[in-house]
């Protein structure tokens, strides 16, 4: 069952996106796999989770508005004015409707780019994992990479931080829930100091 998925999987990625981002789909998965090994979450549905994570990422973006208008999905002015967010929104749909993934991985893949509230362990491997997978080269990823063995936290909130800076700085909206998964690390971290 799993390993049909993958093949699928891979076959799905392979064909819609370029090579740099194909590549970047295989880090992200071997990437979570480990970090799912290391902090007790699911490996298999982890590699999955990563394989699928930007499916999407190269849909034209007339084609990502009429899937949610023909699935009846309604964006926030936030989200319709940034198309940056919609292949994590479009992907969870796909990937319910084409592959018939379980709740747990497609909701990873829905918030692996805002993060949120009340995050399960396998979405912050998943976020995690897109910020320090093999294919990642911006300064300051090693760091990310040190942050991610200390614990999931860490390294969110220094990838969730620098999102919210550079967003900021370009005058760009920031989704609530990036917010909402910023101040809970942020606040749950002051409470053990
Ligand atoms: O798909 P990837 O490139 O691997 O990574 P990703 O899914 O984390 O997407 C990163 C992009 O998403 C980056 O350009 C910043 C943007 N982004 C992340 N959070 C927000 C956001 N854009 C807006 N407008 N608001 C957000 O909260
Ligand atoms: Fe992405
Ligand atoms: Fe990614």
């Amino acid at each position: 069952m799993r390993e049909d998925i993958c093949e699928k999987l891979l076959a799905d990625i392979r064909a819609r996106l370029s090579d740099f981002r194909y590549v970047h789909s295989l880090g992200v998965a071997d990437c979570a796999k480990a970090l799912a090994e290391r902090y007790g979450a699911d490996p298999e549905k982890a590699y999955i989770a990563g394989l699928a994570h930007d499916v999407l990422k190269e849909q034209k973006k007339k084609d990502a508005l009429q899937y949610f208008a023909l699935q009846g999905v309604s964006l926030t002015p936030v989200e319709a004015s940034a198309p940056k967010l919609w292949h994590a929104m479009a992907a969870e749909l796909y990937l319910r409707q084409t592959y018939g993934l379980p709740e747990d991985i497609l909701s990873a893949v829905r918030y692996h780019t805002t993060g949120r509230a009340g995050m399960t362990l396998l979405e912050k491997v998943l976020f995690t994992a897109d910020f320090i997978s093999a294919d990642r080269d911006y300064p300051g990823v090693e760091d990310m990479r040190e942050r991610a063995k200390v614990s999931l936290e860490l390294a969110m909130e220094e990838g969730l931080r620098f999102t919210i800076e550079e967003l900021a700085r370009e005058n760009r909206p920031i989704h609530p829930d990036t917010v909402a998964a910023y101040n809970e690390i942020v606040t749950e971290k002051g409470k053990n100091i």
